[in-house]
């Protein structure tokens, strides 16, 4: 099959993102899907009566841009509307052996899948078989293990819609089991677990509103360029307001330096370009906890200033004002500030709004700027500064992504981050707020309408009145828990709705042994992927509809309905034919899996529900009226209907009733137990800009000036020398954990990049084998894909390509 066409080729990217790299690599792909008419399909992405982006959850706008869709969500359109097949023809060629040694582009690249096929141990290849077959056997087996239910997984990956969820979780369920793991569990679970804590919600507070008149954005890990693209309008308004924007990130991302509007053609001709980012600060891997520490250390000590300069008399004063000097003079601004009596810190919000500010002062009182500097790699300059800048604004937003939350103590930075909003009252008021950026385009609506293996936060009662059954009470696997109770022989089937689970996990060796020993393995998906080819003894593969085709049912075309990152619900119909007249909806799919695997319950309206879905988002309006109520005939207003959160209001569901300032157990994110010594480095695993997580568009890394190859680390010059290291030198990697396990990826090529010291990065998923599953965070089992501790070394792979 064919791999990467050209050889590895590594150079500088000098161009802006966006701009016209960002039209040439959307024309590629529509040539090479073969599906140049795509761009009329494009035009309705995004758009209030059109289809949601398959790609990110980024907020839909309710006066769209004409082209309302950004390269990377063009080619997720293009990936799903390609004309390529993995039809009967594609596996009678390939036995699952053969495809075993495929790469991840090779598999989804093959094309869509057409038809329901079983795994035929015999042959080891997929066979067609009828939807029936297919649902009778599934059935069968499910009820076979329904005496335990917990042997059962029902996995989701944050694409499928809030229909399609809503069911899935109710078939979970039913069945007996909260085991609703979902993409979320390797996501965005820290915030999850971080927010309600702090502020009483799970959600983000910031809407796309705040953006028109916020000040100051603190962004940190997130690759907006690659991984939100469509953000970069909000930045690019507000840059040219006047706002600032500083990003806290290892990497100088491209997207933070500038960006080209592609929609814009007096940007285009010109070639003009927003500067994005005032400050980048290049913060060590696993360092923000120490950094946000030295932040709020910064105002704390500010503000303590400020009260005691207000305090004194003239004479003092001026003593006062002299001493300040001996620390650098930072504190003078703080003298300033008191002589205008406006005191550093918004201390009637904080009287008022929050709890545990006293001790949360004493914490950043005692911290210590030697150790804030060593774990950060910031100079204590760089974060005053930044405490300077956030105390002279009064609307300011936290944005972050996977570079806070995937840490063993993501839920703690999370935490911090909200800690610094706090400080001024930066939560629940307008062009202020926190915003976690969210991934996959229904993730945070699959949480909201039940996919949760927490029992607390599904509405079990209300679930039990309206379907008439004993809901499970006891809480249900994560995907951490859930690997490892598949590891220890305690899982025997999974029902995956999307995504590529023994991709997206750590230790993939582990699992995927663990995964092969399973005796049911059923993939509802749109395309061939590695959960696939590894599989159980008995194996489905049932195509469904995309969301980007229309979906035919008994009472018409459907639509369905997603949340965006900013907490509003939208609509979207399908626009296109569907890849084979042989797939069906998901919604459908669960449905009839419902109707074999379980008995009778006249209160499920299965099928109804598949003739119709605004039947199903009635009975999601039942089952949270709060939340959902006008959900179905609402869901085509431009910008979408936004759901209550709480702290926007400034009321906090919090036990204290307040919004809690959170003292951090420490100040790395990441975890120095079990390993030390000399020439460990943190690795952080990263997307590159052309793929969407497991799915491999192709080997062109254009922001980070790779080409060809993927299998590469960045590494700081002055750490390649250190270690005896040449450019380009191939090495292998090998986790520096001491557990009985020994994890290693061999043969990456050495880039030397602008990365802190000690630091280094890779793409995932090919280095995720050096993810222990243990290696997550404390709190909301995240498991910790950023900051994970690797030794370097020469590689012992012979050198394949010629020199
Ligand atoms: N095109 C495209 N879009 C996507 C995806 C995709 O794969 N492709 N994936 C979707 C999904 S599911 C998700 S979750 C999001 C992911 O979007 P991101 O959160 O942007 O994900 P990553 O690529 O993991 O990048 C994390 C960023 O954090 C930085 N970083 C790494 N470690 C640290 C650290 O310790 N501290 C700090 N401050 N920064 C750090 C990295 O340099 C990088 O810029 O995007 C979604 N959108
Ligand atoms: N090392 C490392 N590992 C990571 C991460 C990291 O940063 N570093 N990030 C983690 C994160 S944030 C996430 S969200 C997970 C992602 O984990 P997953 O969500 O499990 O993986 P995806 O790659 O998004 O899933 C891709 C597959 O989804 C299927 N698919 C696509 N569209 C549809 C559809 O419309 N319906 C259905 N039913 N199936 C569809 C296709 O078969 C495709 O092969 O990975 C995690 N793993
Ligand atoms: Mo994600």
């Amino acid at each position: 099959m064919n791999g990467p066409k050209d050889e590895p080729e590594i150079e500088d990217y000098d161009g802006p993102a966006g701009g016209y790299g960002s039209l040439e690599s959307v024309g590629r792909y529509l040539i090479s899907e073969q599906v140049p008419d795509a761009i009329v399909t494009l035009g309705h992405q995004n758009k209030p009566d059109g289809f949601m982006c398959v790609s990110c959850a980024w907020a839909k706008p309710a006066e769209p841009q004409p082209f309302e869709y950004c390269e990377n969500g063009a080619k997720a359109t293009v990936w799903e509307v390609t004309r390529k097949r993995t039809d009967q023809a594609f596996f009678e060629t390939h036995t699952m052996a053969e495809l075993a040694d495929c790469r991840d582009h090779d598999l989804e690249e093959a094309g869509r899948l057409t038809m329901p096929m079983r795994w035929d141990p015999e042959t080891d290849k997929y066979r067609p078989v009828t939807w029936r077959a297919a649902f009778d056997e599934i059935g069968a087996e499910l009820a076979a293990l329904q005496d335990d239910p917990d042997q059962t997984i029902f996995y989701a990956s944050g694409r499928a819609s809030l229909e399609a969820s809503y069911m899935f979780q109710l078939l979970a369920r039913l069945y007996g089991t909260n085991n609703l793991p979902d993409s979320s569990n390797m996501c965005h679970e820290s915030t999850s677990v971080a927010l309600p804590e702090s502020i009483g919600v799970s959600v983000g507070t910031v809407t796309l509103q705040d953006f028109e008149t916020t000040e100051l954005m603190i962004y940190l890990g997130h690759n907006v360029a690659t991984n939100a693209p469509r953000m970069l309008h909000q930045f690019q308004d507000a840059k040219k307001r006047g706002a600032s924007i500083i990003s806290i990130n290892p990497l100088r991302e491209r997207g933070l330096e500038r960006f080209t509007d592609p929609q814009s053609p007096k940007q285009m001709l010109t070639l003009g370009e927003t500067v994005i980012s005032d400050t980048i600060l290049q913060v060590a891997v696993g360092g923000d906890i120490a950094a946000l520490t030295g932040i709020c250390k910064a105002l704390v000590d500010m503000d303590d200033a400020c009260e005691r300069v207000g305090k004194a008399g003239p004479t003092d004063r001026e003593a006062l004002l002299a001493e300040t000097e001996d620390d650098g003079g930072f504190s003078i601004k703080a003298g300033a500030a008191a002589a205008t009596s406006r005191r550093v810190l918004d201390h009637d919000f904080i009287a008022e709004h929050t709890q545990g500010f006293a001790a949360f002062a004493d914490y950043c009182r005692a911290a210590d700027w030697a150790e804030i500097e060593q774990v950060s790699r910031l100079s204590r300059a760089e974060l005053e500064a930044v405490a300077t800048q956030y105390a002279a604004v009064d609307k300011v937003m936290g944005i972050y992504g996977m570079g806070l939350t995937q840490h063993v103590h993501g839920t703690e930075t999370v935490q911090m981050l909200v800690n610094l909003l706090l400080l001024r009252g930066n939560i629940g008021k307008s062009g202020a707020g926190i915003c976690p950026v969210r991934g996959h385009s229904n993730v945070q609506g699959q949480r909201t309408v039940g996919i949760t293996e927490k029992p607390e936060l599904a509405p079990l009662d209300r679930l039990k009145e309206l379907y008439d059954f004993e809901p499970p009470r006891h809480e249900g696997y994560t995907t951490v828990t859930g690997c490892e109770a598949m590891i220890d022989g305690k899982v025997k089937a999974f029902i995956a709705l999307g995504g590529n689970f023994t991709r997206a996990v750590p230790d993939i060796p582990r699992v995927e042994a663990a995964w092969q020993k399973l005796r049911l393995t059923v993939a509802i998906a749109t395309k061939l992927n590695r959960s696939h080819v590894v599989h159980g003894e008995v194996s489905y593969l049932l195509p469904c509809l995309g969301r980007i085709e229309i979906d035919q049912q008994a009472t018409g075309p459907q639509a369905v309905s997603i949340e965006s990152s900013l907490a509003q619900f939208h609509g979207s119909k399908g626009r296109v034919t569907p890849a084979s007249p042989d797939l069906l909806s998901e919604p459908a799919i669960i449905a009839n899996i419902a109707v074999a695997a379980l008995p009778e319950n006249p209160k499920v309206p299965w099928r109804e529900w598949t003739e119709d879905y605004s039947k199903i988002r009635k009975a999601i309006e039942k089952t949270w009226p709060a939340t959902f109520e006008g959900l179905d005939a609402g869901m085509f207003t431009p910008g979408g209907i936004t759901r209550p959160v709480a702290a926007r209001e400034r009321k906090w569901n919090t036990r204290s009733g307040k919004a809690n300032f959170l003292v951090p157990t420490g100040m790395f994110a990441g975890t120095t137990e079990n390993y030390g010594g000399e020439g460990v480095l943190q690795l952080t695993t990263v997307r590159s800009n052309d793929q969407f997580n497991t799915t491999i568009y192709g080997y062109h890394d254009r922001f980070r000036g790779v080409k060809g190859t993927r299998m590469v680390v960045f590494m700081n010059a002055a750490d390649i020398a250190a270690q005896g290291f040449a450019d380009e030198q191939l090495v292998d990697l090998t986790t520096a954990i001491d557990d009985g396990h020994h994890r290693v990826v061999r043969g990456l090529q050495i880039v030397p990049y602008d990365i802190p010291r000690g630091s280094c990065a890779a793409y995932f998923p090919e280095t995720t084998p050096l993810v222990p599953l243990q290696h997550h965070d404390l709190h909301a089992h995240t498991p910790a894909y950023k900051a994970i501790p690797v030794r370097i070394s020469a590689s012992t792979m012979v050198k394949e390509r010629a020199e």
